[in-house]
């Protein structure tokens, strides 16, 4: 009697366990939340929010880019993670990806962008963190001197800089 309680217990366990992860729960952030992602995503770790820390942005695949800007001299060095890798990271389903940044610059992207496009948000340029004085922390930047259709105004104003919330419709 006791060995079949036992084995249903575990049974009951089990399964609460794997709807904890269907249900998707990332970790809490543990140091100050410096991106926040809404709107139709699977996985949350706040209210209708993926909330992350720099710690948990650099846990992620990290992306390389080596190209000029449209406000910078020469060629840049960036380091960061895809905003293609961050959307399939909470599970985001919308075709459309709106940004704000701290300074309440807003824009729309196509979120298709991202698949086509090795766009990286970067929180590193030439080895130096980006201070939000300078761009920073996260930097949404095109891989501008590799597809010389992005060298045009168009895109010059998704590069978005001190991004701090993604909302995905
Ligand atoms: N956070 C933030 N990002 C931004 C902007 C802004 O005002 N705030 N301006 C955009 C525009 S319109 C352009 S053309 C480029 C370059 O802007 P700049 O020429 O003012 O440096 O950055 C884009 N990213
Ligand atoms: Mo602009």
């Amino acid at each position: 009697m006791d060995r079949i309680i036992s084995g249903m217990l575990t049974a009951l366990l089990a399964m609460v366990f794997a709807t904890a992860a269907a249900a998707g729960a990332l970790p809490r952030p543990q140091g100050p939340t410096v991106l926040e992602v809404q709107g139709a995503i699977g996985k949350t770790n706040a209210e209708g929010a993926a909330l992350f820390d720099m710690e948990m942005l650099q846990a992620l695949p990290v992306a390389r880019l080596e190209t000029s800007t449209a406000v910078t001299d020469g060629v840049r060095s960036f380091e960061g993670f895809l905003m293609r890798d961050l959307l399939a990271h909470v599970e985001a389903s919308g075709n459309t990806v709106t940004a704000t940044a701290l300074n309440n610059y807003v824009i729309d992207f196509d979120a298709q962008e991202f698949e086509r496009y090795d766009v990286v948000v970067a929180y590193r340029m030439d080895g130096e963190t980006l201070q939000p004085s300078d761009k920073g922390p996260l930097w949404i930047v095109y891989p501008r001197d590799q597809h010389t259709e992005l060298q045009d105004i168009r895109y010059d104003y998704r590069w978005v800089w001190q991004l701090m919330r993604l909302e995905i419709r």
